[in-house]
């Protein structure tokens, strides 16, 4: 079953020469509009009137979620904010977000493309689907909703949060498909379980999981648990959101949607093209978006391109599920952290020494972060109060900065480890 056969099983004959046409009008609406690329071609000598082959994109500069952030807020956004329609953003790393515009034609572009995903996971109209993604600057929730009724489908816009309340729903109101992230699932599965809730008893029969990574260990015990057919998305609000790629239910790799995108996987060292088959960082041109055009984007997520293709009959190549990331962005339960963040606010607190490290540990269903820092001999035999007090000071500095809480541990000065070159500050024992 498709959303859109025509395109999603053309040709590569015809994909290609869509793919070429989409890009030079997507360079000149970013050459025109956007004084950043006007630049960048300037600088390269890029004459994009005379882009004449795809192979030409190994030409384009590179863009970088720093070229964002040095853009904040509308720098790169290729419209006037009057056809602007939708804002979303990513969380930010150092205070700033990065932030996305969409046309009403963007928006009608990125509903299709989930569409897409849901129809190749198996739903159609006749769904309820519980969308269990946060609403908000996120993409998931709106991104998955927009597309889900695109669909014709009956959405459910409970959003993330207040699992009892999440079971309740899906008990009352016959969910068939659940949409949240991978370790949202498992605790909800797990809640069911401990409440010894029926899980037989339910309408589920669909899983759409994405926004971080997971694995196929994972996918097995969400899908034995909750009885679904679990398939993963992936997207980045930097280039749309969900819908950029997704599986079928052949559950064997997620098909990018190449008709509004192109896909490369480069070295991330040398930025040259990785081999067939081989690991790569997965940078993506749009082709089509008209508010936030963006060319040969730096995701920093690592995938690899299986060659084969897809007995579904879809021609859409595939990507694996993401494999890594090259930056040290962790995601803790769906949310976006950078060590520099907390970083920043444990040197920013009095008595602290700047030797710290950060634990990250899957306990249960849940991610569990420990923060370890070193403070000055005073406060580690200072009394209990003091150091209670400096505990707490950190927790909840990092909670409003992050948005997620963590353990804070304060350990005597030079007990971490120290290093010559570069420093390795993540400990990330979580299995996937
Ligand atoms: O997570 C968009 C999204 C929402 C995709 C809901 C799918 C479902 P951001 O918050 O900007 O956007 O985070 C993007 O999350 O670069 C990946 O590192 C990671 N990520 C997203 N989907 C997956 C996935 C949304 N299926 C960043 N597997 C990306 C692994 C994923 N990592």
């Amino acid at each position: 079953m498709y959303w859109e056969e025509e395109k999603e099983c053309m040709s590569r004959d015809d994909l290609e020469q869509l793919q070429l046409e989409r890009l030079q009008s997507t360079l000149f609406r970013a050459g025109t509009n956007v004084p950043f690329y006007r630049k960048k071609f300037l600088d390269q000598k890029i004459d994009f009137e005379e882009f004449g082959s795809l192979d030409d994109l190994r030409r384009l500069p590179f863009t970088t979620k720093d070229d964002l952030r040095g853009n904040y807020p509308y720098g790169l956004f290729a419209v006037p904010l009057r056809e602007v329609v939708r804002i979303h953003a990513s969380s930010g790393t150092t205070g700033k977000a990065t932030v996305v515009g969409y046309t009403r034609n963007d928006i009608n572009t990125w509903s299709h493309l989930v569409a897409r995903i849901l129809v190749a996971a198996g739903l159609t109209k006749d769904d309820v689907i519980q969308i269990a993604f946060g609403y908000g600057m996120f993409t998931g929730g709106f991104g998955l909703h927009y597309g889900a009724e695109r669909l014709g489908a009956s959405v459910i816009p409970i959003s993330s949060g207040n699992t009892k309340r999440q079971v309740q729903i899906m008990q009352d109101f016959k969910t068939t498909a659940l949409v949240c992230t991978p370790s949202y699932a498992l605790l909800l599965a797990d809640y069911m379980y401990e409440n010894n809730i029926e899980i037989n008893a339910l309408s589920l029969k669909f899983g759409l999981f994405g926004g971080e990574p997971w694995s196929e260990a994972m996918r097995s015990e969400i899908q034995s648990k909750l009885h679904v057919l679990a398939t993963d998305n992936y997207g980045l609000s930097e280039v749309m959101g969900p819908g950029v790629a997704g599986e079928c239910r052949e559950r064997n790799g997620l098909h990018m949607a190449e008709d509004h995108f192109l896909f490369e996987l480069i070295d991330p060292k040398t930025l040259e093209p990785v081999g067939p088959g081989e690991v790569g960082e997965l940078v993506i041109t749009t082709l089509t978006k008209e508010a936030f055009p963006l060319i040969r984007y730096r995701t920093r997520d690592l995938t690899r391109f299986p060659p084969e293709s897809c007995p579904c009959g879809r021609t859409m190549r595939r990507m694996s599920r993401v494999l890594g990331r090259t930056d040290d962005m962790l995601i803790i339960k769906g949310v976006n952290v950078y060590p520099s963040q907390i970083e920043e606010v444990l040197l920013d607190a009095e008595g602290t020494q700047p030797h710290y490290q950060i634990v990250v540990e899957r306990e249960g269903r849940l991610d569990k972060v420990t923060v370890m820092v070193e403070v000055m001999e005073a406060i580690f035999f200072d009394q209990m109060k003091k150091q209670r007090e400096l505990v707490e000071h950190i927790k909840s500095r990092l909670a409003t900065e992050l948005g997620i809480t963590v353990e804070v541990k304060l350990v005597e000065e030079k007990t971490l480890e120290r290093f010559e070159g570069k420093a390795t500050r993540v400990i990330d024992k979580r299995t996937l």
